[in-house]
């Protein structure tokens, strides 16, 4: 059996439901006695964390698609080095609160940078690491909107509808060429979506038993 841990992701836009289902991931891993780390990103690191917040405030200027590509990406590289791959090296798990996917879709499809960018940044700072799985959790921008519609909201979550429709575009284009990401419908109750993400985990378990 291989040493190397598996490297899960959640994907989705805001309001889809990744929050909420990273616990029960986490709660599923449990039962399954994987020896697990639980992290997001942007963040992870006490640097990359300061990066988040920058990312996420407002500012009086605009802020280029380029600058936060290179911001997501130097955090990336943080997390990576700090955390992720000393984990997967040793055998434990790392599960993940969006990874570089969110960098096509956002920034690549979504703030219109050139999705060659993205593709250098990412050969540059993962070399061969990629996710062994994504889970992305699918839904209408207006569905995850209304989830949260009481919240106070960020610099992100206060663009247009027409940009998170983007985003979900960047997604599926993804989504629709790696086999590694599966596509949950996050519009159906929290109990369908929760069957659907026990089926995909259950699946990896036992290729892990293989
Ligand atoms: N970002 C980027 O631009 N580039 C990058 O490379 C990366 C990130 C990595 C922060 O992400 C921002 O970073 C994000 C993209 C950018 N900005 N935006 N927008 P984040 O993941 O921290 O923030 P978020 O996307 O805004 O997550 P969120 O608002 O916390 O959404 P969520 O986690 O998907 O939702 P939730 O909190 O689990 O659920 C929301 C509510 O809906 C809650 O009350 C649940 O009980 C309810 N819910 C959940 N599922 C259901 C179902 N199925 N039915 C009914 N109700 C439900």
């Amino acid at each position: 059996m291989s040493l190397k841990g598996k490297f899960i992701t959640l994907e989705g836009s805001e309001g889809a439901g990744k929050s909420t289902n990273l616990v029960f991931l986490c709660d599923l891993l449990r039962q399954a006695n994987i020896d697990f780390y639980e992290t997001r990103e942007p963040g992870g690191t006490p640097f990359a964390e300061a990066l988040r917040d920058q990312l996420l405030s407002t500012w009086d200027e605009p802020v280029a698609g380029l600058t936060e590509l290179l911001v997501v990406f130097a955090a990336r590289n943080q997390h990576l080095n700090t955390e992720i791959r000393p984990r997967l090296a040793r055998g434990q798990w790392v599960v993940s609160d969006r990874f570089t996917d969110a960098s096509y879709a956002y920034q690549g499809t979504a703030r219109g940078v050139d999705l060659n960018y993205v593709r250098q940044l990412e050969q540059w700072v993962q070399r061969d690491l990629q996710p062994d799985l994504t889970l992305y959790l699918d839904c209408d921008p207006d569905v995850g909107r209304s989830r949260i519609a009481s919240r106070e909201l960020d610099r992100m979550e206060q663009e247009q509808l027409v940009f998170f429709q983007a985003v979900r575009q960047g997604y599926l284009a993804r989504a629709a060429s790696l086999s590694r990401m599966h596509t949950i419908d996050a519009s159906q109750s929290l109990d369908e979506v929760q069957k659907n993400i026990a089926l995909v985990i259950q699946r990896l378990l036992a290729e892990r038993d293989i």
